[in-house]
Formats: C-alpha cells, sequence, structure tokens
C-alpha cells in the first residue's frame, strides 16, 4: 500500500507528470513532519517551476526577487535565528542570476540551508540554456547542443565548493527508490546542521524534466542516470 502524504502536503502539486521537483517536495514534507519542525520553518522560494511547492506545502514562505535567496536567507536568519530558514530554487536561480549571493551566503558560512534542484535547464521560461546544461545538450537556445568552444563550460557546483568552510555539500538523485532515500537522508542531515548552529548547507537534487528535454517520464530518469550522474557524480562532499 502507497505510504500517504504527510499532512503537510496540503493538495494535489501543480507540476507536470514526471517532474522531479513534486519528488523532491514530497521528501521535504515528510522530513519537516518527522523532525517536527513545520511550524519553525520559513522557506525562501525563488521564481521557477520549482517555487510551485509553496503551492501545494503548507509552510510559511517568503518569496524574494529571483536569485535572490543567499542575501534574502541571510536577512532572514538575522531577524529570526529561532526559526529553520532553508530555500528551494532552480539552477539558473542558484548558480546563474543568482550565483553572487550564493557564493556570498556559503563564503559568510550563514548557518541556513539551500536546496537547490537541478534540471540543466531554464524550465519556467521555455528550457533554455543555463550553466548547468550538459555538454551536447540540446535546449531552446542551443538548438545545435552545447559546446564548450561556443558556449563555456558545464557549471560544476561541488568544484566551485568544495574548498569552502561550510557545513554541508551534498549531490544526489530522486530516479528511484534508493535513490530517494539517500536524499531524504541529506535533507535531514542538512537541517540537523543548522539545527546545530554549524552553517551554511548546500544539496544539489538532480532532477528530470521531462517536457523541456522532450522525453518521456521513464526515459527523463534514464537520461539522469546515464547522463548526468558520470558527469555530475552523487555524494557528500563536505560533512562537518
Ligand atoms: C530578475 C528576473 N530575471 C528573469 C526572470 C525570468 N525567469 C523566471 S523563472 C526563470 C528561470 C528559472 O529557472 P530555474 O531557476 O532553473 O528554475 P526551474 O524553472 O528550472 O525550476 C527566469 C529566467 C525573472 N522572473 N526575474
Ligand atoms: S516544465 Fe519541467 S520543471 Fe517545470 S513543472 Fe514541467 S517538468 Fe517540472
Amino acid at each position: 500500500m502507497a505510504k500517504s502524504a504527510p499532512s503537510i502536503m496540503k493538495c494535489e502539486n501543480m507540476f507536470c507528470a514526471g517532474c522531479g521537483h513534486s519528488l523532491f517536495d514530497r521528501l521535504l514534507g515528510e522530513v519537516l513532519t518527522e523532525m517536527d519542525i513545520v511550524g519553525e520553518s520559513i522557506s525562501c522560494s525563488d521564481i521557477g517551476c520549482n517555487h510551485m511547492y509553496q503551492y501545494s506545502m503548507a509552510v510559511d514562505t517568503v518569496v524574494p526577487p529571483h536569485g535572490k535567496m543567499g542575501a534574502a536567507m541571510a536577512a532572514m536568519k538575522k531577524v529570526r535565528p529561532d526559526k529553520y530558514i532553508f530555500s528551494i530554487a532552480g539552477d539558473g536561480g542558484a548558480y546563474a542570476i543568482g550565483l553572487g549571493e550564493t557564493l556570498s551566503a556559503a563564503t559568510r558560512n550563514d548557518n541556513v540551508t539551500f536546496f537547490v534542484m537541478n534540471n540543466t535547464v531554464y524550465a519556467m521560461t521555455g528550457g533554455q540554456m543555463a550553466p548547468t546544461t550538459m555538454p551536447g545538450q540540446y535546449s531552446s537556445s542551443s538548438i545545435k547542443g552545447r559546446t564548450a568552444e561556443e558556449h563555456g563550460r558545464t557549471f560544476d557546483v561541488v568544484k566551485l565548493m568544495q574548498n569552502l568552510e561550510i557545513a554541508y555539500l551534498a549531490r544526489c538523485t530522486v530516479t528511484n527508490a534508493a535513490e530517494m532515500a539517500k536524499t531524504k537522508r541529506c535533507i535531514k542531515k542538512a537541517l540537523e546542521k543548522q539545527r546545530d548552529g554549524k552553517g551554511f548547507s548546500l544539496v544539489e537534487v538532480l532532477v528530470p524534466c521531462p517536457t523541456n528535454w522532450g522525453l518521456t517520464p521513464p526515459e527523463a530518469m534514464r537520461h539522469i542516470e546515464n547522463d548526468l550522474v558520470p558527469y555530475l557524480p552523487l555524494g557528500e562532499y563536505i560533512d562537518r
């Protein structure tokens, strides 16, 4: 029998069928419920498909301008140090328009938690190429496929952050039950770092966007396993 959704999930989500954002949201909802911190949390929602969690998840939420999650979380934590402050953003918000704010929060080791949904495109605006778009990947703005020569190299947050003095850095995915269980553990650990005052945590989740990838939901999951994971290995990179 399927496990029923935690009560924090107040209605059906608005994502496309097979969207990975919904799988992450379910796991986060379970962790917040199991840790009994729903009322102790304020989420910080970026713009993009990822932001639709706030319509189905009953958690207090602030919506800053696109990409400003690092700055907004820092301000929120200063005003409400008693609350868990976390953000859900896409790779576009966190690593492109918001890279400065993301990096500033990390280098300050702000005691906040950042969940970044990496679907390798700007999904909400039509699947344009992002810094995370894979080598050779077709997108609505790289119609012959991304090349390093023409478009630059693919962004990897682990390469950027692995030497920073932050509390936690992990990359995970949602392609099967075993990976989802690992992702759930990473979500919990990241929030526990904040509870214990250890500082900045970032969990990147490789998620499918079947709609913009032009793939069926099962094909999109296989694309992550076969093409993304070998290039962007999963694991816990910082845990202190
Ligand atoms: C300052 C600003 N610039 C651009 C936009 C347009 N915009 C809205 S969502 C988005 C892309 C979101 O992509 P990502 O952050 O990867 O999230 P996803 O949709 O993939 O979940 C953009 C460029 C905006 N809303 N505000
Ligand atoms: S366009 Fe992609 S990221 Fe957006 S809801 Fe649909 S599957 Fe999810």
